[in-house]
């Protein structure tokens, strides 16, 4: 909830002030924080972790191509695009067989392939090495006061002092990510959270082995769903379908293997390359939607404003979407008093959002479908996989949906 004015300990230092203050220094963040001081306005990143910690948590790999250029245009893809690789097709594993699926044949648009903690030691190098940006981190207990006013601001617990310090400002990005604080400073009568459990798991592994084939693969078993994903010529990532709430411990090494191996084999294809696991957990595969995405001084970007389980590699995607439409907003009304991108943030950002949710539950059926125990189902996932390699018309839509490039959102 928000807070009225923070109660100061004597001894704390008096108020900073800064135009903007983004709370968390993940991708949403500092690319808000970027595009403001290419701007030429001040703003203070508040993070829990420590430097080292946030540039090196494993996690996304896939950056829509729309994305990236919306990265370029603002100074921030110089060493992605030296270092990412470009991904023009994913494969598709069922019934024995391996369909390979072209997608930039039907886009003309191709996958980013870059490991986030790549990307967020680039935005924070350039954010605070670069550009002069301020950023705290390991900060304790952040919380949001006065959003409701023209004075908000925002308090910490200093790691060095143990002294509660306040910023005031004009503005806070809640970027803090799904464990944050910005979401709960919502009004809890205005508030909807829209949230769907999809009843499923997957034990989310990195394997330091390079991968075992040069593109995206999906398993599609009547065992489960099991998935290959590219992330550098050391590391690949796999999922392997479970049940929610499972146990990592109740996968050892050799039964990850054999059910990849399983669920992953099809005529022809080469045997997996297989390596150490050095990444095990369990995600409950789950999406939410808050809205209102903004409450008086407060604009939500990214995973504290709306999850979308990795099932579509979306969001990181729709983190830099929301990202890029608030740092350009927050220049322009800082910088030129237009109000008019604040005023239509929220508006914009969810029709992405709701858009790439709703692929999300397609695709899940797509992938889960054949091992939900109910022959009907099966027939029909296996129907609507057949039918990407039967129907051009169904291929495209699904392609453009895939990579994010339809025209209008
Ligand atoms: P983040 O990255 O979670 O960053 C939030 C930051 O806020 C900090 N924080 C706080 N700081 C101050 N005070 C507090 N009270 C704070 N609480 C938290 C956190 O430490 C953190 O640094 O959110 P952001 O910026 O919105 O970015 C979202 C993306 O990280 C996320 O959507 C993606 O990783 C999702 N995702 C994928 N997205 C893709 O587009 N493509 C993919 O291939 C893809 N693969 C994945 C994924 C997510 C995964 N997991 C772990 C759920 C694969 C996995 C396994």
């Amino acid at each position: 909830m928000t807070q009225t004015s923070p109660h100061r300990n004597p001894n704390s230092p008096s108020p900073q002030r800064f135009p903007v203050v983004v709370v968390g220094a993940g991708p949403a963040g500092l690319t808000v924080g970027n595009i403001l001081r290419a701007a030429g306005v001040d703003c203070l990143v508040l993070e829990a972790e420590s430097r080292e910690f946030i540039e090196r948590r494993p996690r996304a790999g896939v950056i829509e191509e729309w994305a990236v250029r919306g990265l370029e245009q603002r100074g921030l893809a110089g060493e992605l695009l030296k270092r990412a690789e470009r991904h023009t097709a994913c494969e598709f594993r069922f019934d024995g067989e391996r369909y390979r699926f072209p997608y930039q044949e039907l886009t003309g648009s191709h996958h980013w392939v870059y490991p986030q903690p790549l990307l967020v030691t680039d935005l924070v190098r350039e954010y605070a090495d670069v550009r002069g940006g301020r950023i705290r981190f390991g900060v304790r207990d952040v919380r949001l006061h006065d959003l409701d006013g023209a004075r908000p601001s925002v308090s910490y617990v200093c790691p060095e002092s143990g002294l509660r310090e306040v910023v005031e400002c004009d503005f806070v990005a809640g970027c803090d990510g799904a464990r944050g604080v910005s979401r709960a400073a919502l009004p809890p009568g205005r508030a909807r959270i829209a949230r769907h459990d999809y009843g499923i798991g997957w034990l989310a592994l990195l394997a330091e082995a390079p991968p075992s084939a040069d593109c995206v693969l999906f398993g599609c078993h009547p065992d489960g769903f099991a998935g290959q994903m590219p992330r550098s010529p050391q590391v690949t990532r796999y999922y392997v379908q479970c049940p929610p709430g499972d146990d990592p411990e109740n996968w050892p090494h050799e039964r990850v293997w054999a059910e990849l191996r399983r669920r992953l084999g099809a005529d022809g294809a080469a045997p997996l390359t297989e390596g150490p696991l050095i990444e095990k957990r369990v995600l409950d595969m789950h999406d939410y939607v808050t809205e209102p995405m903004v409450h008086g001084r407060l604009f939500l970007a990214g995973d504290a404003a709306h999850l979308v389980a990795p099932i579509a590699a979306k969001g990181l995607n729709l983190a830099l979407y929301d990202a890029f439409l608030l740092g350009d907003a927050l220049a322009a009304r800082l910088t030129k008093g237009e109000e008019g991108g604040l005023a239509g943030y929220e508006q914009a950002c969810l029709r992405r959002v709701w858009d790439y949710q709703e692929f999300s539950q397609w695709l899940s059926e797509l992938y889960h479908g054949s091992a939900a125990g109910d022959p009907f189902r099966a027939g029909t996932t296996l129907a609507r996989l057949r039918r990407l390699f039967t129907s051009r018309t169904a291929a495209a839509a699904f392609a453009e949906q895939y990579l994010g490039t339809a025209a209008r959102y």
